[in-house]
């Protein structure tokens, strides 16, 4: 009997608990459109490698009770970080941590009876806990992608003790796992920001052009709650458009409308319109493009012409300052790299990058390629790790299925067919195509072979039939020696369909001269002779429909040891860490000037 009280007592004690857990949220749509406040600045942070934190409860800010109680672990006094920042360019102790770091705030925020306040937080690397007021309020897992938490009922007046516990240690069943070519960039990266809204919202919206009608919108709205009959009005004043919507029973509202003299986005004719939606008590703006786009054959279609991807690849990382990048400023410096190149696509690489660059990346023209880190080594027998890429996968499309410049949903990059990979990825692509039937789906391809009876590169993956656009990682002359002349060779994968080279490329230190034929000379004149070489192979591909050099920048990674070639730095930029051109940046230049 005392152990049947005591299961129930815990049992009931769980449930409290539980119900004092808020789920971290999807975010709203266009979060930078509501009322909000930045919570960035400066925050208190503790490391603790050891975990004690949670022994001493630090997320409570409790008095000290008496004359013989006393801290161990505190926050005033101690180390403080910039947030929005990585926590391993910020401090040299942190270079290379892996752990947890506390991070805390103090704030204060109005609240009126009619509206809801959220917590949003734009990115955190990798888990976080979020304690509010000593609270534990919600959780979220995954690095890149952005999430909320209605604190409406959490919040006092006065000053709130808002918390972070975030952990940055790999695993094996996270989301990119436990082995990846980039820096493992901890804390929290992106805005914080209180976020107000009236009671009853619009939470998501979907606004885009048909894929094949350059004169139909298509519109979707979901209320925050299943409010039927909620009328909607939806505004684009430049193209003369006033519709009305009314809701479902479950809150939504969705319509295809016809629109005159639409003037459609390209990256020759970036252009954006101001799209108003309002309810009886809501309002929200946004710019957005419109656009068609679409497959046929082994072309792909912008607007209904054929369009040759002049793709570039880089990390979200500003290499002079040796840390993540997370502003307009460095939205600014990454792209305008990337337009004097003469790219017309970026592959976000190898996850969903802050929403500086993506906006920014669309009004000056850029088609996107975006990812979630499935890249290589992922645990595709884990239904934990499946669990957790919907998720982000889904955080990805709703942050930005509104900005017209997102041509491509990247669903892996470099995987091995095999059954549980296949189910897996299979499910990202319905989860995908679920929400999003505007955009191609595409996945990074490595596994291609060489059939030297045919002197041609070839490749089996069932996944192909899936997929609108087939990508290939191809690294010759670096990883790969040269079998044939690159004049020699031909390539048959997938002839039906567009074929993209999404990755190629080799090391080069800049300024480093040497033998154009030897890879060991980490020269920039092997380098250039690689890109040389492997454009010539390249535009004898009969579906070849672009190409991404890896990558744009030299970046960090401590999978690269070399201490005197690279010293923790990938060095296939066709920039260096110092921002200088190699000679490899001219070939690609020229490339792209002709095509
Ligand atoms: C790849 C990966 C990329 C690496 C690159 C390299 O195939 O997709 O993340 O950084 O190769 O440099 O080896």
């Amino acid at each position: 009997m005392k152990k049947r009280l005591a299961c129930l007592f815990l049992l009931l004690w769980f449930c409290c608990n539980q119900a004092q857990i808020v789920r971290a949220q999807f975010a709203m749509t266009n979060v930078y459109g509501r009322k909000y406040s930045l919570l960035n600045g400066k925050w208190d942070v503790i490391i603790d490698p050891y975990l004690h934190g949670h022994k001493d409860s630090i997320y409570k800010d409790k008095p000290l009770k008496g004359k013989f109680d006393f801290k161990e672990y505190a926050f005033e006094g101690g180390l403080r970080l910039n947030v929005p920042g990585d926590w391993n360019s910020q401090c040299p102790e942190l270079k290379y941590y892996e752990g947890t770091v506390w991070y805390a705030k103090y704030f204060s925020v109005q609240r009126s009876s009619d509206e809801n306040i959220f917590l949003y937080f734009g990115a955190v690397n990798y888990r976080s806990t979020v304690y509010l007021n000593g609270t534990k309020i919600g959780a979220h897992e995954g690095g890149f992608t952005p999430f909320q938490i209605n604190i409406t009922d959490h919040i006092v007046s006065g000053n709130n003790f808002l918390v972070l516990e975030v952990d940055n240690s790999r695993n094996k069943d996270a989301i990119p796992a436990l082995l990846y070519d980039w820096w493992n960039y901890g804390g929290i990266t992106r805005d914080v920001m209180i976020v107000k809204t009236p009671q009853v919202y619009i939470d998501h919206y979907f606004i885009q052009l048909d894929k094949y009608k350059p004169d139909l919108i298509h519109v979707k709205v979901q209320l925050s709650e299943k409010r039927v009959n909620e009328n909607i009005r939806i505004a684009i004043p430049a193209l003369n458009v006033f519709w009305q919507l009314s809701t479902d029973s479950t809150g939504m509202a969705q319509t295809s409308m016809k629109v005159k003299r639409l003037q459609r986005w390209s990256p020759q004719t970036p252009h954006l319109y101001l799209v108003q939606l309002a309810t009886r008590n809501d309002t929200i703006e946004e710019e957005i493009g419109f656009r068609n786009l679409y497959v046929k054959g082994k072309h792909i279609y912008l607007n209904g012409n054929p369009v040759f991807m002049k793709g570039i690849n880089f990390h979200e990382e500003i290499a002079q300052r040796q840390g993540r990048a997370f502003s307009q400023q460095d939205a600014v410096a990454l792209l305008s790299e990337a337009k004097t190149l003469g790219a017309n696509l970026i592959r976000l690489a190898h996850y969903p990058q802050n929403e500086y660059i993506v906006r920014l990346a669309e009004k000056m023209g850029f088609m996107l390629w975006e990812e979630i880190p499935l890249w290589q080594n992922i645990d595709f027998n884990s239904k934990a790790t499946l669990r957790k890429a919907l998720a982000m996968h889904s955080e990805m499309v709703m942050r930005d299925r509104n900005r017209c410049a997102l041509t491509f949903w990247g669903i892996a990059n470099e995987t091995s067919p095999s059954k549980p990979r296949d189910s897996f990825l299979r499910e990202i692509i319905n989860n995908c195509q679920k929400m999003d039937t505007t955009r191609l789906l595409t996945a990074a391809f490595d596994k291609v072979k060489w059939n030297n009876d045919t002197s041609t590169f070839e490749l089996e993956d069932t996944l192909t039939e899936y997929l609108d656009v087939i990508s290939i990682n191809k690294y010759m002359g670096w990883y790969h020696p040269w079998p044939l002349k690159p004049s020699e060779i031909s390539w048959n994968i997938c002839p039906d369909k567009p074929l993209f080279i999404s990755e190629f490329g080799g090391e080069a230190l800049y300024g480093r001269h040497g033998d154009a034929t030897v890879a060991s000379s980490w020269s920039e004149e092997y380098q250039e002779q690689l890109y040389k070489d492997n454009l010539e192979m390249f535009v004898s591909i009969p579906n070849l429909a672009g190409i991404a050099p890896w990558i744009l920048f030299d970046f960090r990674s401590p999978y690269r040891f070399h201490p005197l070639n690279q010293n923790g730095w990938n060095r296939k930029g066709l920039i260096s860490d110092q921002g200088y051109r190699k000679k490899a940046w001219y070939i690609i230049n020229d490339f792209f000037r002709k095509h």
